[in-house]
């Protein structure tokens, strides 16, 4: 198979092996950067400062002008989809979001029944200016959660380390529960839809908590609902790659999400065996990741060594280099240079 885009991205996820990997950074667009803090201070409120095209477009831009990176990705949150369903939902400096939580059954007529696509209209334009000011060389990403994760923080109100709140929903209400995933596939379906109208040219996925799931919960929750959407945008976006990241899974659910029709690439996280996913998710599908972010803060020759490891992991079949999860606030600019020189060799 043969792609002829000039953008590495577009010809790893078309199953093409590159000698040098493509590279981007979860989060690559944060706290991590001055130039960021300074951008993100003008506009304190964080969903403001997403629905704020100019600036979600510059934030988007910043990383790359510092480092030669393979993709963009939109700078937005997977939480603006509970915004456009009605939920309210505020970001707590230095405590992360909060959402007014989803407590019972009954809660879920506070809803809209249809997501409000006109709210998210500054994603879609923060994206069309942003393809306009990229080089030919670098793909855009957008994105969105996955059902069960954005769920998760709709029912807690909150993030949480073990989905709690939501696992116990399911338990508790499995047929209101399966009516909130079921608007969410079609809000996000829609959500990602746009983007690709817009000019995002690659679509990822973050299911960010499907690793807290036994494995029968993790076919119900994440992999029905994320094959659903899969399916949906690729009939109406077919020539768009999409890439999933089900982070902290078992190696049983990478599988069943590499072999979802129209999956193109799954993200391992920082746990993730690299080796084994590089040795059994069968090409075509690229296979992303994982380098440990705070193996990057860290820096050091240990930084190279895993810097090294990964590379001959995904030698010698589609392989997109990034981290594991997203940057930290406190990384050193100096070793993301460290990283692309090496990654570039
Ligand atoms: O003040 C700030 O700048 C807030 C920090 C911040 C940033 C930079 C938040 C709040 N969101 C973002 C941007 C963001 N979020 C991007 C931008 C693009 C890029 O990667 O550069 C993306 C892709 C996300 C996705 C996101 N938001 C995820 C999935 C990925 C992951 O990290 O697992 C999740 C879970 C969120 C929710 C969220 N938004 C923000 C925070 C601090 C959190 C996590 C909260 C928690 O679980 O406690």
């Amino acid at each position: 198979m043969t792609n002829l885009s000039p953008k590495k991205m577009l010809a790893v996820l078309a199953g093409e092996t590159q000698e040098k990997p493509p590279i981007w950074m979860m989060r690559q667009a944060g706290r991590y950067l001055p130039e960021y803090r300074e951008l993100r201070a003008t506009t304190p409120d964080f969903l403001s400062f997403c629905y704020n095209p100019a600036k979600a477009s510059e934030a988007t831009l910043q990383p790359l002008r510092r480092f030669p990176l393979d993709a963009a990705i939109i700078f937005s949150d997977i939480l603006v989809i509970p915004d456009a369903l009605g939920q309210t939902v505020r970001f707590e400096a230095g405590e992360g979001p909060r959402l007014d939580a989803l407590g019972t059954p009954d809660d879920l007529k506070m809803l809209r029944a249809e997501v409000n696509l006109e709210l998210l209209g500054p994603v879609y334009e923060a994206i069309e200016r942003t393809r306009s000011r990229l080089d030919a060389s670098t793909a855009l990403i957008g994105f969105a959660g996955a059902p069960w994760t954005i769920a998760s923080y709709m029912i807690a109100g909150r993030g949480s380390p073990d989905q709690m709140a939501a696992r116990l929903f399911a338990y508790r209400h499995p047929d209101d529960f399966a009516r909130l995933i079921d608007l969410l596939v079609d809000a996000i379906t829609q959500h990602l839809v746009r983007q690709v109208q817009a000019g995002a040219e690659i679509i990822q996925i973050f299911d960010s908590w499907a690793g807290v799931l036994p494995y029968s919960e993790f076919e119900k929750w994440c992999l029905a609902p994320v094959r659903q959407i899969v399916s949906q945008v690729k009939a109406r976006c077919p020539s768009t790659p999409i890439i999933v990241f089900p982070r902290a899974c078992t190696n049983k659910a990478l599988l069943a999400v590499s072999t979802l029709a129209g999956v193109a690439g799954v993200s391992i996280d920082t746990a993730g065996d690299l080796d084994w996913a590089c040795r059994n998710l069968s090409a075509p599908v690229a296979v992303q990741g994982n380098l440990d972010p705070i193996q990057l803060l860290a820096g050091g020759p240990g930084l190279d060594e895993s810097i090294d490891r990964i590379l001959s992991a995904g030698a010698g079949r589609p392989h997109i280099f990034n981290l594991g999860h997203g940057i930290l606030p406190p990384t050193p600019v100096s070793h993301v240079e460290r990283l692309m020189k090496r990654v570039r060799g």
